[in-house]
């Protein structure tokens, strides 16, 4: 065989190679493997939530914290957590209470997420009810006097409240 015949050969089976239907389905599953653990990256999720402590102003453990100013619950500060991250041993409820509060740092709102701990008997610390813009209970969307963990499959319990910071308003 001339070695044009064999340049020719090693040309064809490439080609071959590259258009067959392993080869997609291989860089398909590359791609798909690598898509499914984009999520599990250890990346910042909201800008919103990192505030410095200067744009924070206050104490988690007193009910006056400025994002409390629609909880009503037991703070997790106070009960093992902070003021956005429940104690260990519990689990977030997966659904929650949505208030907007005024930071006096820097005067403006801020979309706050009270989600209450899950899994383990109520902290019954620092027990904190400001409950600003809260309706009674049976307009549901509007009430903060709900157990949220009785969206939670795993445990019903209530320990205690966190507020999260969710977003932050627009500049005007
Ligand atoms: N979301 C706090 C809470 C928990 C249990 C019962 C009432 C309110």
């Amino acid at each position: 065989m001339s070695r044009f015949d064999k340049w020719l050969e090693r040309r064809a089976r490439n080609i071959a190679r590259k258009t067959s239907r392993r080869f997609f389905l291989a860089k398909l599953g590359t791609a798909l493997v690598g898509a499914s653990a984009y999520p599990l990256l250890p990346i910042a999720r909201s800008q919103a939530t990192a505030l410095a402590s200067e744009a924070d102003p206050g104490s988690p453990e007193d009910c006056e914290y400025w994002r409390y100013c629609a909880i009503d619950g037991f703070l997790c500060a106070c009960c093992g957590g902070t003021a956005s991250s429940c104690p260990p041993g519990t689990a977030l409820s997966p659904i929650t209470w949505i208030g907007t509060c005024r930071n006096p740092a820097d005067g403006k709102n801020y979309i706050i997420s009270y989600n209450d701990c899950c899994g383990q008997s109520a902290c019954r610390r620092c027990q904190c009810m400001r409950n600003e813009g809260d309706k009674p209970v049976y307009l549901t969307s509007q009430a903060n006097d709900v157990n949220w963990c009785s969206g939670s499959s795993a445990d019903m319990v209530y320990n205690c409240s966190i507020a999260a910071i969710m977003g932050v308003e627009d500049e005007a």
